[in-house]
């Protein structure tokens, strides 16, 4: 009852003045609420095909115009969509910690860019973007925001000729972490120097299952570090923290970091 989350979040409110290094972890329910679909629930479908098995250089080696028209409508959808409450939360979480003399690392395990969007400085992101581009040839990786990325794929029907290519001519795929592939090192390095020194963690909509980034937060837990979740449902690893905030995250972030 109401008693109840006054309490804990009064608990974890403490923990939060206590700590000088935070974490916030966010993952695809962040963006649930500005109408971006999450990859396990009912919206991870599009057309026929599973999000999740379009996210392999497996599928892209297949047939790399399918792959592209699923960025593609990814790209121009969250064009489409605006940063909601969570995102803002966080935003000023991260303003307030810099003015108390904390530190705050925003983890996000998101590609959509809606944290940087709603204001956030410092966020490591941990499986890529939807608006950067890698070329498959000679690896340089671009920012691109151009809406559509190349007149073919606005189109009805594509050709490998169409889809977007780097000035070297090699294909460009997204600058995205697809299942299988490693991390970029540069951003694991920064993740681990930031876990190192974590003394209270959120982690904010995220199904807990994709690894490295699903085991961040227990090894916290195991730690003794303060970890609270904000999910709408359970998760594989609700069990290992000690504040748990049902809902949508939408709602209780911003009434916890008030
Ligand atoms: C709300 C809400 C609201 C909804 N408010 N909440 C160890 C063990 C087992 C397997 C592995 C392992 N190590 C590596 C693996 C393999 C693999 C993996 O983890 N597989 C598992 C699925 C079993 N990992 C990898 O391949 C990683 N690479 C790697 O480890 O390299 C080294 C290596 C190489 C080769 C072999 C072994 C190791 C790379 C992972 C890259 C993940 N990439 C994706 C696709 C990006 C493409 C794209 O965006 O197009 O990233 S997968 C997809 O899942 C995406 C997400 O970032 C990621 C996480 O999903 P997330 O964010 O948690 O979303 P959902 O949909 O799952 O959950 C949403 C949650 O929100 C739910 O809980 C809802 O309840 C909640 N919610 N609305 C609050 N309003
Ligand atoms: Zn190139």
């Amino acid at each position: 009852g109401d008693r109840d989350f006054m309490s804990k979040t009064a608990k974890f409110r403490e923990a939060l003045a206590r700590a000088k290094s935070i974490i916030a972890l966010t993952g695809a329910g962040t963006s649930a609420e500005s109408g971006v679909p999450t990859f396990r629930g009912a919206g991870g479908l599009w057309r026929t095909h599973q999000a999740t098995e379009l996210a392999t250089n497996a599928a892209f080696t297949r047939d790399p115009v399918l792959v592209w028209q699923f960025y593609h409508y990814r790209r121009e959808l969250v064009f489409s969509k605006n940063p909601n409450p969570a995102h803002h939360a966080l935003a000023d979480f991260e303003e307030k910690c810099k003015h108390s003399g904390k530190q705050f690392h925003l983890i996000t395990q998101n590609v959509d860019g809606l944290h940087q969007r709603a204001g956030s400085q410092n966020v490591l992101e941990l499986h890529g973007s939807l608006y950067k581009v890698r070329c498959t040839v000679c690896h340089k990786v671009t920012e691109n925001q151009d809406s559509p990325i190349c007149e073919g794929l606005a189109g009805q029907t594509t050709t490998l000729e169409e889809l977007p290519h780097c000035e070297c001519g090699g294909l460009l795929r997204p600058h995205i972490v697809w299942f299988g592939e490693s991390l970029e090192d540069d951003v694991l390095k920064k993740v681990g120097q930031a876990l190192d020194r974590c003394d209270c963690c959120m982690v904010i909509g995220t199904s807990s299952v994709v690894y490295p980034a699903a085991m961040f937060a227990p090894e916290l837990a195991r730690r003794g570090v303060p970890v609270a979740e904000f999910n709408l449902e359970s998760t594989p690893e609700t069990g290992s923290f000690q504040f748990v905030f049902e809902g949508p995250a939408g709602k209780t972030l911003p009434a916890i970091l008030e």
